[in-house]
């Protein structure tokens, strides 16, 4: 049987691909496992600097697979509250926790669940022919996956409510213009992109960039004097690290800092 997730590592950067081509690497419970896995793996290798979340054929992501959900009458209802909090709450904390940078590479269609873990990667990029589909609502379900968090956040209320509401497909191009993503690119040139960008990313101080997602990540609930609490708690972790005297030294030295990540 073909894993559900490839994991391959080349000069500090892991590039993890969710790899259920059939079903548009919809989600089951070993391909959860197998990428709490991976992720966990990039977070503890210290010579992982970055990470890349893509998936394999022509899709991104489906969400849910939703072959695993026999929902006949006389069968019982299967419990989404469970699978929410065993599943798919825990991935989208690891994300947007991990304490080094990740990258989406949508590579193709992202609908549900898969559209909302592509949003809480920290950068996004989408080839030219990829799309988000809220498509929740088109089941009777309600947006998961951190997305009623993350999208208002990036769109505005408005574009979001007609997202989640309507479940339009959304095209890359218009993604990027309005904001939801970092950048649009041609098909052929996305995993190049995406890796120039992740292989600068891993050269760059590390840790510093585990305290700016962090300060991001608590900036839109946080009242202003928390946040710059926040923002000082932060800042003496990052006055601490090697990187941080190598950044002076560098500058200084009118050089290019080398930074390790430490
Ligand atoms: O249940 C819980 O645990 C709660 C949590 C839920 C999280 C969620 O993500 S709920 C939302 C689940 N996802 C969807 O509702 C999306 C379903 N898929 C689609 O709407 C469409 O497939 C797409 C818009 C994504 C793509 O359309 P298209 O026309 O490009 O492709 P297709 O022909 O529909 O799909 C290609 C194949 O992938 C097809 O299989 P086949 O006929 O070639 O054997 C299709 O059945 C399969 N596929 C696509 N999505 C899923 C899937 N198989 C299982 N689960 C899927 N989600």
């Amino acid at each position: 049987m073909e894993e559900a997730i490839l994991f391959q590592v080349e000069g500090g950067v892991a590039v993890i691909t969710l790899n259920r081509p059939n079903q548009l690497n919809s989600f089951n419970p070993p391909m959860h496992k197998a990428l709490r896995a991976a992720l966990q793996q990039a977070e503890s290798d210290e010579a992982i600097r970055a990470i890349v979340l893509t998936g394999s054929g022509r899709g991104f992501c489906a969400g849910q697979d939703l072959n695993d959900r026999n929902v006949n009458s006389g069968n019982t209802m299967p419990d989404l509250g469970e699978s929410i909090e065993k599943y798919y709450n825990p991935l989208i904390k690891q994300i947007s926790t991990i304490s080094k940078p990740i990258i989406a590479a949508v590579n193709g269609v992202a609908a549900g669940a898969g559209a909302n873990i592509a949003l809480a990667c920290d950068i996004v990029f989408a080839a030219q022919s990829a799309s988000f589909i809220q498509a929740f609502c088109k089941i009777g379900l309600v947006p998961d996956s951190g997305g009623t968090w993350f999208l208002p956040r990036l769109v505005g209320s408005a574009r979001a409510k007609g997202l989640m509401m309507l479940g339009d497909k959304l095209s890359a191009s218009q993604a990027q213009e309005w904001g939801m993503i970092w950048q649009c690119v041609d098909d052929d040139r996305l995993m190049e992109e995406v890796l120039t960008v992740a292989h600068h990313l891993a050269t760059q101080p590390t840790k510093g960039l585990g305290y700016i997602k962090q300060a991001l990540l608590y900036s839109s609930a946080n009242r202003l004097d928390e946040q710059l609490n926040l923002e000082k708690d932060l800042q003496r972790l990052a006055g601490r690290t090697n990187d941080y005297r190598e950044g002076i030294n560098a500058f200084f030295d009118k050089r290019a800092p080398e930074f390790k990540g430490n």
